[in-house]
């Protein structure tokens, strides 16, 4: 069964074997083909729009199975690796172990964003940035640049306590649990992320940057203590919303998964802690 673990708590050992299997992934070309599909949703996900993967009730859904996709990638490499997950509100400085040679490397240069250590950097030959949105093919980071707080445990803790899941326009101005916790609104939990990091990870081809896959595994895991701290709520829209994923219609792209059958993350993996 697999575990998720928290990334503050992995051995050296299986920090080695997650960075392995990313960076077999990439070698033969099964990564950039990730990078591909979020940008496609990024750019096509609209207000009032069609809208699947972001700023809408499927953003949660979407970026599980998404991620399952992504895990199963790793797991077809090393058996032994899952998704680990990073806990922003607690590890929340550019100082903390994730950000180490031995795992993501840290943050860019202050001239031109080059993260210059660790086993993505460019230096390594082995992280081309090749679906990109500038010219740029290098990794870039900005820990902490783009806005200087990452989330507070009691910020993360204010938007659990929402019992609705979502509610009408169903995107970016909504109120509810699942756009305060995506952060269009309030206290703005994910995006305000992807920004404290900066680099791709602030563009639409943030999985770029394997925190990308960290950062989602957490926002999944809060998904899932939404659920055990609410349990009479529900994901809606229910049924018969224009361009909005119903409880049980399928997702692009998979065609063959509703957010109905991904509510429940035990049929795939469990966390190491509540
Ligand atoms: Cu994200």
């Amino acid at each position: 069964m697999t575990v998720r673990k928290n990334q503050a708590t992995l051995t050296a050992d299986e920090k080695r074997r997650f960075v392995a299997a990313v960076l077999e992934l990439k070698r033969s070309g099964r990564y950039d083909a990730f990078v591909t599909t979020h940008n496609g949703f990024i750019m096509a996900d609209t207000d009032n729009g069609e809208r699947t993967g972001h700023r809408s009730p499927s953003f949660l859904p979407w970026h599980r199975r998404f991620l399952l996709d992504f895990e199963q990638a790793l797991q077809s490499v090393d058996a032994s690796v899952t998704l680990p997950y990073w806990d922003w509100s607690t590890d929340r400085t550019p100082r903390a172990s994730l950000w180490g040679p031995d795992f993501l490397g840290g943050t860019g240069h202050s001239r031109d964003g080059r993260v210059m250590d660790g086993p993505f950097a460019a230096d390594t030959g082995n992280w081309p940035i090749n679906v990109r949105v500038d010219g740029r093919t290098y990794l870039r980071r900005a820990l902490g640049d783009g806005v200087r707080e990452l989330p507070t445990p009691g910020e993360v803790e204010s938007v659990l306590s929402m019992a609705t899941y979502d509610m009408p326009p169903w995107n970016s101005a909504s109120d509810g649990f699942r756009n305060h916790l995506e952060g269009w609104r309030g206290v703005n939990l994910h995006n305000r992320v992807h920004v404290w990091v900066g680099g791709q990870m602030a563009t639409g081809v943030s999985p770029n940057d394997p925190v990308f896959w960290l950062h989602h595994a957490y926002v999944d895991k809060l998904w899932a203590r939404w659920q055990r701290r609410h349990p009479d709520s529900r994901y809606v829209p229910a049924a018969g919303t224009p361009q909005v994923v119903d409880l049980d219609e399928t997702m692009r792209p998979w065609n063959d998964v509703r957010p109905a059958d991904l509510l429940d993350h035990t049929r795939h993996y469990t966390f190491d802690t509540a």
